[in-house]
């Protein structure tokens, strides 16, 4: 029996671009038999998008479709529909997240999927739900994170809305849609039905952004916010205000420059003021007088100089690396990490050795960096592999299908798959 949890899961994955592959990319991680159906005609956009290499499968590529097969298909024509048709007879999951109506288009539509295969889960991705006035719109990444919340809430007050560079609109749904279509598959091993799943863009961002729409109502009644820089200086307006690098909790905290910041954009260090750690806190930058002082012993006292605050404790950091400074204020349990650039992170032997980053063989490329699970199992290692190039597994899937050496020659002659 093989130790992978999602052996003998079978799932189309129709997807393209990041919000589809990197659910079935875990899926394929997790041991399900995954087959990327592509165009033909150069398959999946990112395929050729952000090239590094001329002519070679992208990173943007390789990075979210890794363990899946590859069937190049045509699925507009008469012979490519019922080569689909026929692998959704004997899979359990398809994958789908197309501009909203193009699987009405080639036919494929939810209520033709359930009549061929009642047992298989339909996963879909759109940028907005079904009851959503913008449910035609096409979404990518940054839309999905103005839509969601993200963006009005992530910079500065005096700064436009900014986008997060963590794909919140893309990955983050598709983590999202795996956790539904797992759900479906146990509650389809109970009754024996398979139903759709959607989950929209915009609503995967404001399931993330939840904190803020709590932020909305304590506005609303008590008309400010206690942990936000604008308080009790600033003015606040109706909507939540854009924090900057404020804690989003009740622990006060900001991002403070170390040693070097004047020539490393990234000599920084996140510093959390946990309200019950103060007493540790004040000592271990240099200034226990503030554990007695009026001015400084209770966050209500402190929030009105918490700027000034932060500036003392920069003094402190100022000849220190942000590596010192986290090593001497992890002795006195100050919740703080460095902020680290994706150089250092892609080099750290701690990521490596937990595999949540990992050396991949592509063929015809050589190696590559890419995160592995960030999920760890006990029972069970992930083993990352390269993606498939495009139309590889195409004859392999039509011989599983029941195609012979003949039927599979005319789809090629016919340019219905490659
Ligand atoms: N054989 C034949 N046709 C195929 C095919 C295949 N194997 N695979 C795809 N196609 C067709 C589709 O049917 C579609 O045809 P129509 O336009 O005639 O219906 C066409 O290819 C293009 O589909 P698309 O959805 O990729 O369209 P797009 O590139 O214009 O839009 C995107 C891309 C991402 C904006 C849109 O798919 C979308 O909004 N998706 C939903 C939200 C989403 O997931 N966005 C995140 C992407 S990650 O940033």
């Amino acid at each position: 029996m093989s130790d992978k949890p999602l052996a003998g899961i079978k799932v189309i994955d129709f997807t393209g671009v990041q919000a589809g592959p990197a659910c079935t990319q875990m899926l394929a991680w997790f041991g399900a038999d995954v087959i990327k159906v592509e165009r033909p005609q150069g398959g999946d956009v990112t395929r050729n998008q952000l090239r590094d290499i001329p002519d070679l499968d992208a990173l943007y590529f390789t990075m979210l479709n890794s363990n899946k097969r590859s069937l190049a298909i045509n699925t507009k024509t008469p012979e490519g529909k019922e080569v689909m048709e026929k692998l959704i007879r004997e899979s359990d999951i398809l994958v789908e997240n197309f501009a909203p109506g193009a699987m009405d288009r080639m036919g494929l539509s939810w209520e033709h999927i359930h009549e061929l295969n009642p047992r298989l889960i339909f996963g879909s991705v759109k940028g907005f739900n079904d009851d959503s006035s913008w449910n035609d719109l096409k979404v990518y990444e940054n839309v999905a994170q103005a839509a969601g919340g993200a963006a009005s809430t992530t910079g500065f007050w005096d700064g436009p809305p900014t986008i997060s560079g963590s794909a919140l609109g893309d990955s983050n749904t598709g983590m999202h849609l795996m956790i539904g279509l797992l759900t479906a598959i146990i509650q389809r091993n109970a009754t024996g039905l398979g139903q759709k799943v959607s989950v929209s863009m915009q609503d995967a961002v404001l399931n993330l952004t939840r904190v803020k729409l709590r932020d909305q109502q304590r506005l609303e009644k008590v008309g400010y916010l206690e942990e936000y820089p604008q308080y009790p200086h600033g003015e606040f307006g109706d909507a939540v205000p854009r924090g900057g690098n404020a804690g989003g909790g009740g622990q006060p905290g900001w991002i403070l420059k170390c040693k070097g910041w004047e020539t490393d954009p990234n000599a920084y260090i996140y510093f959390t003021i946990q309200e019950q750690n103060w007493k540790r806190t004040a000592e271990a930058i240099g200034h226990p007088e503030w554990v007695e002082d009026p001015d400084y012993t209770s966050a209500r006292a402190r929030q009105p100089r918490i700027m000034e605050i932060f500036g003392e404790i920069e003094k402190w950091l100022a000849d220190k690396t942000k590596y010192e400074a986290v090593d001497i204020l992890r002795e006195w349990e100050v919740p703080c990490a460095p902020v680290l650039s994706m150089k250092e992170l892609a080099e750290d032997p701690d990521m490596r050795k937990s595999g949540t980053i990992v050396e991949v063989e592509q063929k015809e490329r050589g190696t590559y960096l890419t995160v592995g699970s960030p999920v760890k199992f006990s029972g069970f290692k992930p083993d990352i592999k390269g993606a498939p190039l495009l139309g590889e597994h195409t004859d392999e899937v039509l011989a599983d299908l029941g195609y012979d050496a003949d039927d599979i020659r005319k789809l090629h002659e016919g340019q219905v798959v490659a």
